[in-house]
Protein backbone atom coordinates (compact mmCIF):
# COMPACT_ATOMS: atom_id res chain seq x y z
CA UNK A 1 0.00 0.00 0.00
CA UNK A 2 1.20 3.72 -0.53
CA UNK A 3 1.07 6.63 1.28
CA UNK A 4 -0.55 9.89 -0.91
CA UNK A 5 2.88 10.97 -1.20
CA UNK A 6 4.14 8.11 -2.88
CA UNK A 7 1.23 7.35 -4.89
CA UNK A 8 1.32 11.08 -5.92
CA UNK A 9 5.00 10.46 -6.79
CA UNK A 10 4.42 6.98 -8.87
CA UNK A 11 1.69 8.55 -10.77
CA UNK A 12 2.69 11.90 -11.83
CA UNK A 13 -0.18 13.63 -10.05
CA UNK A 14 -0.82 16.06 -7.50
CA UNK A 15 -2.28 15.65 -4.22
CA UNK A 16 -5.55 18.14 -4.61
CA UNK A 17 -6.34 16.42 -7.81
CA UNK A 18 -5.83 12.90 -6.09
CA UNK A 19 -7.89 13.95 -3.40
CA UNK A 20 -10.40 15.86 -6.07
CA UNK A 21 -11.01 12.58 -8.48
CA UNK A 22 -11.48 10.40 -5.05
CA UNK A 23 -14.43 12.92 -3.78
CA UNK A 24 -15.67 14.22 -6.85
CA UNK A 25 -15.05 11.12 -9.85
CA UNK A 26 -14.91 7.93 -7.41
CA UNK A 27 -12.27 6.47 -9.49
CA UNK A 28 -10.62 5.23 -6.75
CA UNK A 29 -11.16 4.52 -2.81
CA UNK A 30 -8.72 4.53 -0.83
CA UNK A 31 -8.50 2.63 2.55
CA UNK A 32 -7.79 4.63 5.61
CA UNK A 33 -4.82 3.74 7.92
CA UNK A 34 -5.83 3.73 11.68
CA UNK A 35 -4.60 7.35 11.50
CA UNK A 36 -7.62 7.89 8.91
CA UNK A 37 -4.66 8.78 6.20
CA UNK A 38 -5.42 7.13 2.73
CA UNK A 39 -3.79 4.34 1.44
CA UNK A 40 -3.56 3.37 -2.20
CA UNK A 41 -3.35 -0.24 -3.47
CA UNK A 42 -1.21 -1.07 -6.65
CA UNK A 43 -5.52 -1.46 -8.20
CA UNK A 44 -5.66 2.12 -7.54
CA UNK A 45 -2.40 3.69 -8.98
CA UNK A 46 -4.30 1.69 -12.22
CA UNK A 47 -7.05 3.21 -12.12
CA UNK A 48 -5.78 7.00 -11.19
CA UNK A 49 -2.66 6.26 -14.65
CA UNK A 50 -5.40 5.43 -16.86
CA UNK A 51 -7.55 8.73 -15.58
CA UNK A 52 -4.71 10.53 -15.84
CA UNK A 53 -3.77 9.31 -19.33
CA UNK A 54 -7.28 10.42 -20.99
CA UNK A 55 -7.42 13.70 -19.08
CA UNK A 56 -3.65 14.38 -20.64
CA UNK A 57 -5.09 12.88 -23.61
CA UNK A 58 -7.53 15.79 -23.78
CA UNK A 59 -10.58 14.18 -22.06
CA UNK A 60 -12.94 16.27 -19.45
CA UNK A 61 -12.48 14.91 -15.87
CA UNK A 62 -16.04 13.34 -15.96
CA UNK A 63 -15.91 11.80 -19.31
CA UNK A 64 -12.27 10.40 -18.15
CA UNK A 65 -13.84 8.58 -15.02
CA UNK A 66 -16.60 7.24 -16.89
CA UNK A 67 -14.11 5.76 -19.16
CA UNK A 68 -11.63 4.43 -16.52
CA UNK A 69 -14.47 3.06 -14.77
CA UNK A 70 -15.36 1.21 -17.72
CA UNK A 71 -11.87 0.30 -18.58
CA UNK A 72 -11.81 -1.49 -15.27
CA UNK A 73 -15.05 -2.97 -15.82
CA UNK A 74 -16.20 -4.01 -13.03
CA UNK A 75 -13.48 -4.89 -11.73
CA UNK A 76 -11.96 -4.31 -7.96
CA UNK A 77 -9.20 -2.49 -8.84
CA UNK A 78 -7.61 -3.11 -5.38
CA UNK A 79 -7.89 -6.53 -6.30
CA UNK A 80 -5.69 -5.70 -9.57
CA UNK A 81 -2.01 -7.56 -9.04
CA UNK A 82 0.90 -5.33 -9.48
CA UNK A 83 1.65 -5.07 -13.49
CA UNK A 84 -1.31 -7.32 -13.53
CA UNK A 85 -3.77 -6.94 -16.63
CA UNK A 86 -7.55 -5.83 -17.29
CA UNK A 87 -10.31 -7.40 -19.17
CA UNK A 88 -9.29 -10.08 -20.96
CA UNK A 89 -5.71 -9.14 -20.93
CA UNK A 90 -4.75 -9.18 -24.74
CA UNK A 91 -2.09 -7.04 -26.07
CA UNK A 92 -4.57 -5.93 -29.07
CA UNK A 93 -3.49 -2.15 -29.36
CA UNK A 94 -5.78 0.28 -28.10
CA UNK A 95 -9.79 0.70 -28.74
CA UNK A 96 -8.85 4.27 -29.41
CA UNK A 97 -5.70 6.72 -28.48
CA UNK A 98 -5.93 10.59 -27.99
CA UNK A 99 -9.13 11.44 -26.26
CA UNK A 100 -12.96 10.62 -27.67
CA UNK A 101 -12.42 11.48 -31.30
CA UNK A 102 -9.26 9.26 -31.44
CA UNK A 103 -5.49 10.11 -31.55
CA UNK A 104 -4.32 8.33 -35.14
CA UNK A 105 -3.68 10.73 -38.12
CA UNK A 106 -7.01 10.38 -40.08
CA UNK A 107 -8.17 7.58 -37.94
CA UNK A 108 -5.46 5.38 -39.26
CA UNK A 109 -3.58 2.98 -36.95
CA UNK A 110 0.28 3.59 -38.01
CA UNK A 111 1.50 0.26 -39.57
CA UNK A 112 3.48 -2.30 -37.03
CA UNK A 113 2.00 -0.68 -33.81
CA UNK A 114 0.54 -4.12 -33.44
CA UNK A 115 3.61 -5.37 -33.53
CA UNK A 116 5.48 -2.97 -31.16
CA UNK A 117 2.50 -3.76 -28.85
CA UNK A 118 3.05 -7.64 -28.83
CA UNK A 119 7.23 -7.01 -28.77
CA UNK A 120 6.50 -4.42 -25.63
CA UNK A 121 4.47 -7.35 -24.26
CA UNK A 122 6.98 -10.01 -24.87
CA UNK A 123 10.03 -8.17 -23.70
CA UNK A 124 11.11 -9.15 -27.71
CA UNK A 125 14.09 -6.56 -28.24
CA UNK A 126 14.69 -8.24 -31.77
CA UNK A 127 11.26 -7.76 -33.14
CA UNK A 128 11.08 -4.31 -32.37
CA UNK A 129 14.25 -2.98 -33.56
CA UNK A 130 12.84 -4.64 -36.70
CA UNK A 131 10.00 -2.64 -36.76
CA UNK A 132 11.61 0.11 -35.80
CA UNK A 133 14.31 0.26 -38.20
CA UNK A 134 11.52 -0.15 -40.83
CA UNK A 135 9.63 2.98 -39.75
CA UNK A 136 12.83 5.12 -39.45
CA UNK A 137 14.19 4.05 -42.49
CA UNK A 138 11.18 6.32 -44.08
CA UNK A 139 12.98 9.24 -45.98
CA UNK A 140 10.12 11.39 -44.98
CA UNK A 141 11.47 12.40 -41.44
CA UNK A 142 8.42 15.00 -40.34
CA UNK A 143 6.31 12.74 -41.39
CA UNK A 144 7.33 9.37 -39.66
CA UNK A 145 7.85 11.38 -36.68
CA UNK A 146 4.02 12.97 -36.48
CA UNK A 147 2.53 10.31 -38.01
CA UNK A 148 3.84 7.37 -36.71
CA UNK A 149 6.31 7.59 -33.59
CA UNK A 150 4.20 9.87 -31.63
CA UNK A 151 0.89 8.08 -31.89
CA UNK A 152 2.67 4.80 -31.39
CA UNK A 153 4.30 5.97 -28.30
CA UNK A 154 1.12 7.72 -26.92
CA UNK A 155 -0.74 4.00 -27.76
CA UNK A 156 2.29 2.51 -25.49
CA UNK A 157 1.63 5.34 -22.71
CA UNK A 158 -2.24 4.04 -22.80
CA UNK A 159 -1.49 0.30 -22.95
CA UNK A 160 1.50 0.52 -19.92
CA UNK A 161 -1.14 2.68 -18.17
CA UNK A 162 -3.82 0.16 -18.81
CA UNK A 163 -1.70 -2.47 -17.31
CA UNK A 164 -1.45 -4.39 -21.26
CA UNK A 165 2.26 -3.66 -21.10
CA UNK A 166 4.79 -3.76 -18.28
CA UNK A 167 6.69 -1.05 -17.21
CA UNK A 168 9.59 -3.29 -18.53
CA UNK A 169 7.71 -3.24 -21.80
CA UNK A 170 7.07 0.76 -21.95
CA UNK A 171 11.17 1.00 -21.09
CA UNK A 172 11.95 -1.32 -23.78
CA UNK A 173 10.41 0.74 -26.60
CA UNK A 174 11.68 4.21 -24.98
CA UNK A 175 14.76 3.22 -24.85
CA UNK A 176 14.77 1.36 -28.27
CA UNK A 177 13.29 4.63 -29.71
CA UNK A 178 15.92 6.66 -27.29
CA UNK A 179 18.67 5.02 -29.26
CA UNK A 180 17.28 5.45 -32.46
CA UNK A 181 16.88 9.16 -32.51
CA UNK A 182 19.91 10.34 -30.69
CA UNK A 183 21.77 8.00 -33.29
CA UNK A 184 19.99 10.31 -35.96
CA UNK A 185 20.71 13.75 -34.06
CA UNK A 186 24.62 12.77 -33.97
CA UNK A 187 24.42 11.34 -37.74
CA UNK A 188 23.21 15.08 -38.64
CA UNK A 189 25.96 17.72 -40.38
CA UNK A 190 26.31 19.93 -37.44
CA UNK A 191 25.51 23.79 -38.74
CA UNK A 192 29.23 25.97 -37.71
CA UNK A 193 27.46 29.03 -38.12
CA UNK A 194 24.26 31.07 -37.03
CA UNK A 195 22.37 31.30 -33.90
CA UNK A 196 22.74 28.77 -31.16
CA UNK A 197 19.51 27.23 -30.08
CA UNK A 198 19.62 25.04 -26.63
CA UNK A 199 17.37 22.65 -26.22
CA UNK A 200 16.35 20.84 -22.88
CA UNK A 201 13.99 19.53 -20.50
CA UNK A 202 12.48 21.68 -17.14
CA UNK A 203 13.70 20.45 -13.91
CA UNK A 204 12.06 17.31 -12.86
CA UNK A 205 11.01 16.32 -16.30
CA UNK A 206 12.21 13.14 -18.23
CA UNK A 207 10.00 12.72 -20.98
CA UNK A 208 12.55 13.87 -23.77
CA UNK A 209 11.39 11.80 -26.54
CA UNK A 210 9.17 14.42 -28.31
CA UNK A 211 12.00 17.19 -27.85
CA UNK A 212 14.66 15.02 -29.07
CA UNK A 213 12.41 13.93 -31.98
CA UNK A 214 12.13 18.13 -32.39
CA UNK A 215 16.24 18.47 -31.71
CA UNK A 216 17.00 16.15 -35.07
CA UNK A 217 14.46 18.30 -36.72
CA UNK A 218 16.22 21.55 -36.16
CA UNK A 219 19.51 20.42 -36.95
CA UNK A 220 18.43 18.54 -40.31
CA UNK A 221 16.86 22.21 -41.46
CA UNK A 222 20.18 23.32 -40.34
CA UNK A 223 20.27 25.14 -37.17
CA UNK A 224 23.68 24.98 -34.99
CA UNK A 225 22.07 22.97 -31.75
CA UNK A 226 23.12 22.51 -28.13
CA UNK A 227 20.92 19.28 -27.11
CA UNK A 228 21.02 19.53 -22.93
CA UNK A 229 18.35 16.73 -22.19
CA UNK A 230 16.11 15.61 -19.46
CA UNK A 231 15.84 17.12 -16.03
CA UNK A 232 18.18 20.77 -16.36
CA UNK A 233 17.99 23.17 -13.69
CA UNK A 234 16.90 26.20 -13.90
CA UNK A 235 19.89 27.72 -12.75
CA UNK A 236 21.97 25.37 -15.05
CA UNK A 237 19.48 26.61 -18.20
CA UNK A 238 20.67 30.51 -17.67
CA UNK A 239 24.64 29.50 -17.00
CA UNK A 240 24.14 27.43 -20.58
CA UNK A 241 22.43 30.34 -22.38
CA UNK A 242 24.60 32.79 -21.04
CA UNK A 243 27.79 31.20 -21.32
CA UNK A 244 27.48 29.97 -24.63
CA UNK A 245 25.79 33.35 -25.99
CA UNK A 246 22.56 31.70 -27.19
CA UNK A 247 20.04 32.82 -30.04
CA UNK A 248 17.21 30.65 -28.68
CA UNK A 249 16.19 27.93 -25.73
CA UNK A 250 13.44 25.33 -26.04
CA UNK A 251 11.73 23.53 -23.30
CA UNK A 252 9.37 20.91 -23.85
CA UNK A 253 6.19 21.05 -21.74
CA UNK A 254 5.70 17.09 -21.65
CA UNK A 255 2.87 16.97 -18.61
CA UNK A 256 0.67 19.65 -16.84
CA UNK A 257 3.28 18.76 -13.99
CA UNK A 258 6.20 20.29 -16.30
CA UNK A 259 4.21 23.20 -16.56
CA UNK A 260 5.44 25.29 -13.01
CA UNK A 261 9.34 24.48 -13.50
CA UNK A 262 9.35 25.24 -17.60
CA UNK A 263 7.75 28.54 -16.68
CA UNK A 264 10.47 29.60 -14.15
CA UNK A 265 13.35 28.40 -16.41
CA UNK A 266 11.49 31.02 -19.02
CA UNK A 267 11.07 33.50 -16.44
CA UNK A 268 14.54 33.06 -15.13
CA UNK A 269 16.28 32.98 -19.04
CA UNK A 270 14.28 36.03 -19.70
CA UNK A 271 15.10 37.86 -16.67
CA UNK A 272 18.99 37.19 -17.30
CA UNK A 273 19.38 36.93 -21.03
CA UNK A 274 16.61 39.24 -22.28
CA UNK A 275 17.50 39.06 -25.91
CA UNK A 276 17.74 35.27 -25.92
CA UNK A 277 14.48 33.61 -28.25
CA UNK A 278 12.02 31.90 -25.32
CA UNK A 279 10.65 28.43 -26.71
CA UNK A 280 8.36 25.61 -25.68
CA UNK A 281 6.67 22.64 -27.29
CA UNK A 282 4.78 19.58 -26.14
CA UNK A 283 1.58 18.84 -24.78
CA UNK A 284 1.32 21.57 -22.41
CA UNK A 285 3.43 24.36 -24.01
CA UNK A 286 0.14 26.59 -23.54
CA UNK A 287 0.82 26.42 -19.75
CA UNK A 288 3.54 28.42 -19.89
CA UNK A 289 3.30 32.39 -20.85
CA UNK A 290 6.10 34.68 -22.36
CA UNK A 291 7.71 32.14 -24.81
CA UNK A 292 6.99 31.28 -28.71
CA UNK A 293 4.42 28.38 -28.63
CA UNK A 294 5.95 26.01 -31.47
CA UNK A 295 2.53 23.62 -31.56
CA UNK A 296 2.38 20.18 -31.92
CA UNK A 297 3.76 19.33 -35.16
CA UNK A 298 7.09 19.18 -35.53
CA UNK A 299 7.77 20.70 -38.91
CA UNK A 300 5.66 23.68 -38.51
CA UNK A 301 7.56 24.26 -35.19
CA UNK A 302 11.30 23.61 -37.00
CA UNK A 303 9.56 26.70 -39.14
CA UNK A 304 8.69 28.88 -36.75
CA UNK A 305 11.80 28.52 -34.59
CA UNK A 306 13.65 29.45 -37.64
CA UNK A 307 11.78 32.34 -38.19
CA UNK A 308 11.84 33.68 -34.64
CA UNK A 309 15.97 33.36 -34.57
CA UNK A 310 18.02 36.46 -34.88
CA UNK A 311 19.22 34.80 -38.75
CA UNK A 312 17.70 32.00 -40.02
CA UNK A 313 18.88 29.15 -42.05
CA UNK A 314 17.69 28.05 -45.29
CA UNK A 315 16.27 24.74 -44.92
CA UNK A 316 17.90 21.10 -46.00
CA UNK A 317 15.67 19.14 -47.89
C1 LIG B 1 8.24 6.95 -22.69
C2 LIG B 1 7.50 7.44 -21.45
C3 LIG B 1 8.23 7.58 -20.26
C4 LIG B 1 9.74 7.40 -20.21
C5 LIG B 1 10.42 8.61 -20.91
C6 LIG B 1 11.74 8.21 -21.54
C7 LIG B 1 12.38 9.32 -22.30
N1 LIG B 1 13.67 9.18 -22.48
O1 LIG B 1 11.76 10.30 -22.72
C8 LIG B 1 10.01 7.33 -18.67
C9 LIG B 1 10.13 5.88 -18.24
C10 LIG B 1 11.24 8.11 -18.17
C11 LIG B 1 8.71 7.89 -18.10
C12 LIG B 1 8.60 8.29 -16.80
C13 LIG B 1 7.41 8.72 -16.22
N2 LIG B 1 6.19 8.72 -16.82
CO1 LIG B 1 5.95 8.47 -18.64
N3 LIG B 1 5.43 8.12 -20.49
C14 LIG B 1 6.12 7.78 -21.52
C15 LIG B 1 5.21 7.72 -22.77
C16 LIG B 1 4.91 6.25 -23.07
C17 LIG B 1 5.76 8.41 -24.01
C18 LIG B 1 6.26 9.83 -23.70
C19 LIG B 1 6.59 10.59 -24.94
O2 LIG B 1 7.68 10.51 -25.48
N4 LIG B 1 5.66 11.39 -25.43
C20 LIG B 1 5.96 12.24 -26.59
C21 LIG B 1 4.71 12.52 -27.34
C22 LIG B 1 4.14 11.16 -27.78
O3 LIG B 1 3.72 13.21 -26.58
P1 LIG B 1 3.69 14.77 -26.13
O4 LIG B 1 4.73 15.05 -25.13
O5 LIG B 1 2.27 15.06 -25.77
O6 LIG B 1 4.10 15.62 -27.42
C23 LIG B 1 3.31 15.93 -28.52
C24 LIG B 1 3.57 17.24 -29.22
O7 LIG B 1 3.53 18.33 -28.40
C25 LIG B 1 4.87 17.02 -29.94
N5 LIG B 1 6.03 17.43 -29.18
C26 LIG B 1 6.60 16.82 -28.12
N6 LIG B 1 7.69 17.49 -27.69
C27 LIG B 1 7.82 18.55 -28.52
C28 LIG B 1 8.76 19.56 -28.52
C29 LIG B 1 8.65 20.57 -29.48
C30 LIG B 1 9.66 21.67 -29.46
C31 LIG B 1 7.58 20.56 -30.42
C32 LIG B 1 7.45 21.63 -31.43
C33 LIG B 1 6.65 19.52 -30.41
C34 LIG B 1 6.78 18.53 -29.46
O8 LIG B 1 4.86 15.67 -30.20
C35 LIG B 1 3.74 15.01 -29.58
C36 LIG B 1 2.66 14.70 -30.59
O9 LIG B 1 1.59 15.61 -30.53
C37 LIG B 1 3.98 8.52 -22.26
C38 LIG B 1 2.68 8.31 -23.03
C39 LIG B 1 2.18 9.66 -23.60
N7 LIG B 1 0.89 9.80 -23.66
O10 LIG B 1 2.93 10.54 -23.97
C40 LIG B 1 4.01 8.25 -20.74
C41 LIG B 1 3.41 9.30 -19.81
C42 LIG B 1 3.70 10.72 -20.30
N8 LIG B 1 4.13 9.03 -18.57
C43 LIG B 1 3.40 9.14 -17.49
C44 LIG B 1 3.85 8.96 -16.16
C45 LIG B 1 2.78 8.90 -15.09
C46 LIG B 1 5.21 8.86 -15.87
C47 LIG B 1 5.87 8.79 -14.48
C48 LIG B 1 5.25 9.70 -13.39
C49 LIG B 1 5.87 7.29 -14.07
C50 LIG B 1 6.61 7.01 -12.77
N9 LIG B 1 5.89 6.62 -11.79
O11 LIG B 1 7.82 7.14 -12.70
C51 LIG B 1 7.32 9.18 -14.80
C52 LIG B 1 7.54 10.72 -14.72
C53 LIG B 1 8.92 11.14 -15.18
C54 LIG B 1 9.15 12.61 -15.10
N10 LIG B 1 9.49 13.13 -13.93
O12 LIG B 1 9.05 13.30 -16.10
C55 LIG B 1 1.96 9.49 -17.85
C56 LIG B 1 1.69 10.97 -17.55
C57 LIG B 1 0.31 11.17 -16.94
C58 LIG B 1 0.12 12.62 -16.60
N11 LIG B 1 -1.04 13.14 -16.90
O13 LIG B 1 0.96 13.30 -16.09
C59 LIG B 1 1.90 9.10 -19.39
C60 LIG B 1 0.91 9.97 -20.23
C61 LIG B 1 1.54 7.61 -19.45
C62 LIG B 1 0.08 7.37 -19.18
N12 LIG B 1 -0.69 7.08 -20.21
O14 LIG B 1 -0.36 7.43 -18.06
N13 LIG B 1 7.73 7.91 -19.05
Amino acid sequence: MYTIKRAAELTGIGLPTLRAWERRYGVVSPVRSEGRYRLYSDGDLRALRIMASLVDDGWTASEAAAETLRRLDGVDPAMLPPGGTVGEGTVDGPARVGGPAGGFVDGVEPDGLQEVMEAAADLDASRLGVVLDRAFADENYPRMVGGWLMPVLLSVGSAWADGRITTAGEHLVSHAVHRRLAALYDATPKATAGPLVVLGLPPGSRHELGLLAFSVGARRAGMRTAYLGADLPTAEWVGAVSRRHAGAAVLSVPRLADAVAAQAVVDAVRQQAPGVVMAVGGGHQGQVAGALLLGHDLAAGVKALGASLPRTRSARA
